[in-house]
């Protein structure tokens, strides 16, 4: 062994994930944990969904290995590194792939197979992957946005950047305050802030974020604290660090949404003598409960967590409504020579047995390969609203030939174009109809 390795081998620890957050499913640690008779699956059909590994700084790994469940022995994956995105088989349950870059962020997405995944492992690493620290606790607020399901206090500790809490007074969140009250005392050095709403940059632009804020640990004296007005996160240092279980920070001043009068922050994260440490809250699991009793017994129920895709080939459209609130719907279309993607996520809502609300980005990718054409644009917007959620059968033939009659004048004729949409064919395929999203999808 050489010094330099020696020294490598001594100076193995723990390296700390920032974020490690599936689509869905629980027991997301058991991908970490070095035992392959544990693992991940997510909730309902597997294709589509995955899992989120962030770092805190961008690493340099030799090869990132991943092994399938028993019962899992082939399927294919999609690991996207910051973007980029390489495909994996695993053969026999094993598979991998290196980098040949660095990255922060992977998201590991099933293409293939039961979905379940035992470990991941990174190699050439100074240190063992694991999962964030924790710590659990409860978080209050002064206020929140009505739908709550779309804005709770909650997603300001789920790893998400795309979720956050909304405050919901009057005025522009001045005044506005969050509690967070931890089981066993921490020693806090610095907090760490995702200001303002990081869904998109359109997000973060219309609606209002914090500026000055005040800290108070235990309600002991205030400390204050001044953000960045950017998206990323941002370290706000304490002036020493104090133990401590009732954390209270108040929102003194803000900047203010150039469209919205609500104030966001994406996430929050404590600091301690050791480095960060995620608070665990119980309310994004209460809520996926509370979901799942809402839906029970209704036609929705058939549809959380299960695939949906256009009934006719041409309609190019996938949906997911999870059970955690969250969803995603692809959809690609072609106009003249220019093909576009689209990717819709962010959270959803029940607004009655037959309508569900979305509220989420809608991120574009046209590609226009002419000589002269404009090439490859990405555009990223606020996009949702409500979407009527209809069985044909539900909807009944006359009202369903009235549809039909109305899609084919429009851009949502290619859903109904083929002989799978026809009355008697289309029995359990659902009508979704709204401004963001509209199609003739069935579950498979
Ligand atoms: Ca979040």
């Amino acid at each position: 062994m050489t010094l330099l390795a020696m020294a490598a081998a001594l100076s193995l620890g723990d390296i700390y994930l920032q974020s490690l957050v599936p689509t869905s499913g629980a027991g997301i640690d058991a991908v970490l944990d070095g035992k392959i008779d544990t693992g991940w699956k997510p909730e309902g059909t597997p294709i589509g969904e995955g899992i989120t590994f962030r770092f805190e700084e961008p690493v340099d790994v030799k090869s990132v290995e991943v092994q399938g469940c028993a019962g899992s022995e082939t399927a294919e994956l999609d690991l996207v590194f910051d973007g980029f995105r390489r495909e994996v088989t695993l053969k026999d349950g094993k598979g991998k792939t290196s980098p040949s870059f660095k990255w922060r962020t992977l998201f590991l997405k099933v293409e293939s197979g039961s979905g379940c995944i035992a470990e991941v492992n990174f190699t050439g690493l100074a240190g063992n992957v694991k999962p964030p620290r924790t710590v659990h606790g409860k978080v209050s607020v002064s206020s929140v946005l009505t739908p709550a399901d779309a804005y709770h206090p909650g997603y300001m500790f789920d790893g998400r950047l795309d979720f956050g809490w909304v405050e919901g007074s009057k005025g522009t969140g001045e005044g506005e305050w969050l509690t967070i009250t931890l089981d066993a005392p921490a020693t806090v050095s610095a907090l760490e802030i995702w200001n303002g709403y990081q869904r998109s940059p359109d997000h973060f632009q219309k609606n209002c974020r914090p500026k000055k804020v005040t800290l108070s640990i235990d309600g002991g004296e205030g400390i204050a604290l001044e953000l960045a007005d950017r998206d990323g996160p941002q370290k706000l240092p304490l002036p020493k660090a104090v133990k401590g279980s009732a954390f209270k920070l108040t929102i003194d001043e803000v900047v203010k949404g150039s469209k919205y009068t609500d104030m966001v922050i994406s996430e929050v994260r404590f600091h301690d003598e050791q480095g960060p440490l995620e608070i665990d809250t119980d309310d994004v699991k209460e809520r996926a409960a509370a979901l799942k009793t809402e839906v029970s017994g209704k036609p929705l129920e058939a549809l959380v967590g299960a695939r949906m895709t256009s009934v006719c080939p041409e309609g190019q459209l996938t949906v997911k409504l999870r059970s955690n609130h969250t969803f995603a719907f692809y959809e690609d279309t072609t106009r003249g020579s220019v093909s576009i993607n689209e990717v819709v996520d962010g959270a959803w809502i029940v607004k009655s047995d037959k309508a569900i609300e979305l509220f989420g980005r809608r991120q574009k990718i046209s590609v226009d390969d002419r000589p002269y054409g404009s090439g490859t644009r990405e555009t990223v917007q606020i996009t949702g609203g409500p979407v009527n959620v209809t069985r044909v059968k539900d909807l009944g033939k006359d009202a369903y030939a009235k549809l039909l009659e109305k899609w084919k004048k429009g851009p949502a004729k290619r859903h109904v174009g083929c002989a799978g949409a026809s009355f008697d064919a289309a029995g359990d395929a659902v009508v979704l109809e709204g401004v963001a999203l509209t199609g003739l999808v069935t579950v498979r």
